[in-house]
């Protein structure tokens, strides 16, 4: 049913402005994980896009095929639901917004809520009406890996060196949960804000294996059994070329922020060809598919 403010104040189709304000107004989440589903959408329009492949121009944000199980059911992409779920709310009071629009402009506002600089953003992404197009699983990095892997999954989509090791500088934020990818905690003591602590943490702390019956992840005796690092984030100093840029970032804020924000702009328009005139899809909670 209707409710009197929605009656009052009905969306109007192409105000983008309404839309980020709404996203702010839900980013604070008391009893979710720190306080804040930031992160968990900034993880969402990554994964959204994160799929491209330059070489066959197949995968990208365009289309939002996570509402699908063929996508959304990939073990890279659980926990998302959460995300999905939680900006169900914003769909339903801005139809016209597609999803794949939605949830890359989440990641935008959610960033720069959280601190972060200002990432263009552009609106025009379709969703898929089928999952015949959705991408095949297995595009997405896996952390157990190393350095070659990340150049096989980052040159994929059309990334260079730089471009890797300032995308991963948003493992700043959130966290892994043993529920969802098997690893347990956060990069930073300060998961909820956008920074470069993930490479201070990185360069100025030594990393060991925890001993542990969990995935192989790493961790700091002064900085006790909470933080951790990845295989994959530690390969970022092990690797000759990827650790300069590791440096330069930990102690150039700027420098970062202003190439985050380039690289992650890049990132979301992967594989987005726009049309003048684009159909949303009708809010998916109606749908059946997305398993809660
Ligand atoms: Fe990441 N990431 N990520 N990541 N990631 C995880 C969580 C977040 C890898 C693995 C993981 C990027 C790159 C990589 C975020 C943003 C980005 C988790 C924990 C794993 C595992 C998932 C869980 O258990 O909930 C690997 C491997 C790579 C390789 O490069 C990039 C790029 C970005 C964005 C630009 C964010 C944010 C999170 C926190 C999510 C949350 O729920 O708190």
């Amino acid at each position: 049913p209707k409710t009197q403010k929605d009656a009052a104040s009905p969306s109007r189709k192409g105000d983008f402005d309404a839309v980020r304000n709404d996203i702010a107004s839900i980013l604070d989440q008391p009893d979710y994980d720190d306080g804040s589903i930031g992160p968990v959408l900034v993880r969402l329009a990554w994964h959204a896009s994160g799929t491209y492949c330059a070489e066959t121009k197949t995968g990208g944000s365009n289309g939002a095929g996570m509402r699908y199980e063929a996508e959304g059911g990939d073990p890279a992409n659980a926990g998302l639901e959460h995300a999905r779920r939680f900006l169900e709310p914003v769909k339903e009071k801005h139809p016209w917004i597609t999803y794949a629009d939605l949830w890359t402009l989440a990641g935008v506002v959610a960033i720069k809520e959280m601190g972060g600089p200002d990432c263009k953003w552009k609106p025009g992404r379709t969703d898929f009406v089928d999952d015949s197009k959705c991408p095949p699983r297995g595009r997405l990095p896996d952390g157990a890996q190393a350095a070659e892997h990340l150049r096989f999954i980052f040159y994929r989509m059309g990334f260079n060196d730089q471009e890797i090791v300032a995308l991963a500088g948003a493992h700043s934020l959130g966290r892994c949960h043993s529920d969802r990818s098997g690893w347990e905690g956060p990069w930073s003591v300060t998961p909820t804000k956008f920074s470069t602590q993930y490479y201070k943490m990185l360069t100025k702390f030594k990393w060991e294996e925890k001993k542990w019956e969990g995935p192989r992840q790493f961790r700091n005796e002064d900085l006790g059994e909470e933080l951790m690092m990845l295989p994959t984030d530690m390969a970022l100093i092990e690797d000759e070329k990827f650790i300069p840029w590791v440096k330069k970032y930990a102690e150039d804020r700027d420098a970062f922020y202003k190439d985050f924000a380039d690289v992650f702009s890049k990132l979301i328009e992967l594989g987005v060809e726009r049309t003048d005139d684009y159909e949303s899809a009708p809010t998916f909670s109606k749908a059946e598919g997305d398993k809660k």
